[in-house]
């Protein structure tokens, strides 16, 4: 089994290439381009969403500021067959599995009963329960094994689940329970955990005396270390992990060692609890920085690219803004949709004796 000891790193905060004896970067420059687009677009998405909240549109908002290439890099390592379950906070990957920005706000406006329509967004969905998604993703790990899609080599066949979640998390019963578990049946579940050093104002030094990644050892399961900053190395290590997955060779879990540099939600006020001086040093750390350093440096970033992507965030900034005060209320018998793939009759019999009830609370 390989063990991981250091944090993996192939691009440093001053955008140079860092040499690693385990992982390289096997990303063209389109890709590398189409990351940076990424990244800049979601923290748009995720600058006005917390300007929505603060206009009262929004009843809250969890921010993403800092965590963009844990999110993007990893979810980009994903194939289509591939399945995320992810958390509150996870708008980059939601991004990438194709969410549109608008239809992630009406879960915060609460112009939704929390039910994604999984014909359309089959695999990504929200979850406020912190470490509960760690075993729904294990039991669907176990159920692609059992139906054959793991292992059988066939590309577009074989199947690897994510399951995203916080540093504060892993002192979760659940989480736990879920890494026996994936590693007795040896599931296709990768673990990945985002130690953005916060739950809440609870840092994670002191729920672990360890790093994150080596209590994977103690489920005999490989632990990976990654800088969470650092997109080009997400990726390599995520994709590294969804390979063994897909192919038979059981979890990983992988601690991306980030930072939460704005707010836990728009209910909290992190000048309470974090030190300035962390902050700033972490800032110098930018995900979105370095890459673009390493991209202009190369010659692959041109002042004209930049214009357009800044006219593409400007565009969906706006659109965002339109869009969210024009979220329609849902019907209150909607919270019936989506529950069960295929009809079931006494939930019916409930929508019917809820529909009934509001036809007469209307006429009275
Ligand atoms: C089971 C459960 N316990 C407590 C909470 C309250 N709660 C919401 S967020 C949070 C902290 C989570 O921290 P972490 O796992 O590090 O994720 P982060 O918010 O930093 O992304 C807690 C305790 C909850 N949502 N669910």
């Amino acid at each position: 089994m390989d063990q991981f000891d250091s944090v993996v790193q192939l691009l440093d905060s001053n955008g140079s290439v860092v040499a690693n004896s385990q992982f390289t970067s096997t990303l063209s420059q389109s890709e590398l381009l189409g990351f940076y687009r990424d990244m800049v677009l979601v923290r748009t998405l995720d600058e006005q969403a917390t300007a929505l909240q603060r206009q009262g549109e929004l009843g809250l908002w969890a921010p993403l500021l800092g965590q963009e290439a844990a999110q993007i890099g990893s979810a980009r390592a994903m194939q289509k067959q591939d399945f995320a379950f992810s958390t509150y906070r996870e708008h980059g990957v939601a991004w990438c599995r194709g969410v549109d920005p608008v239809d992630m706000l009406r879960f915060w406006r609460g112009t939704m009963h929390q039910g994604w329509d999984a014909n359309h967004y089959r695999d990504y969905g929200y979850q406020i329960i912190i470490g509960a998604h760690a075993l729904h993703a294990t039991g669907y790990a176990m159920g692609a094994q059992l139906a054959g899609r793991v292992g059988s080599g066939e590309a577009e066949k074989d199947q690897a689940v994510m399951a995203y979640f916080g540093d504060g998390a892993m002192s979760e019963g659940d989480v736990n329970e879920a890494f026996v578990f994936a590693a007795s049946y040896q599931a296709p579940v990768v673990f990945f955990c985002q130690n953005n050093q916060w739950a809440i104002s609870e840092p994670t030094r002191r729920q672990s005396r360890t790093p994150l990644a080596q209590r994977a050892v103690g489920f005999g399961i490989p632990g990976i270390r990654v800088d969470g900053n650092d997109v080009i190395a997400c990726y390599e290590v995520t994709e590294h992990a969804l390979h063994r997955a897909r192919s038979g060779q059981g979890p990983t879990l992988i601690e991306a060692v980030t930072y939460r540099m704005g707010a836990h939600t728009t209910s909290d006020d992190p000048t309470k609890y974090q030190l300035f001086s962390d902050v700033e040093l972490w800032r110098e750390r930018d995900p979105i920085k370095r890459l673009k350093i390493y991209l202009q440096t190369k010659g692959i970033l041109s002042a004209e690219l930049e214009t357009q992507l800044a006219g593409e965030a400007s565009a969906l900034a706006q659109r965002m803004r339109d869009e969210c005060r024009e979220l329609p209320d849902p019907k209150p018998s909607s919270m019936f949709d989506h529950v069960y793939a295929d009809t079931d009759i006494n939930l019916e019999k409930q929508r019917a004796e809820v529909e009934a009830i509001l036809i007469q609370s209307m006429e009275n």
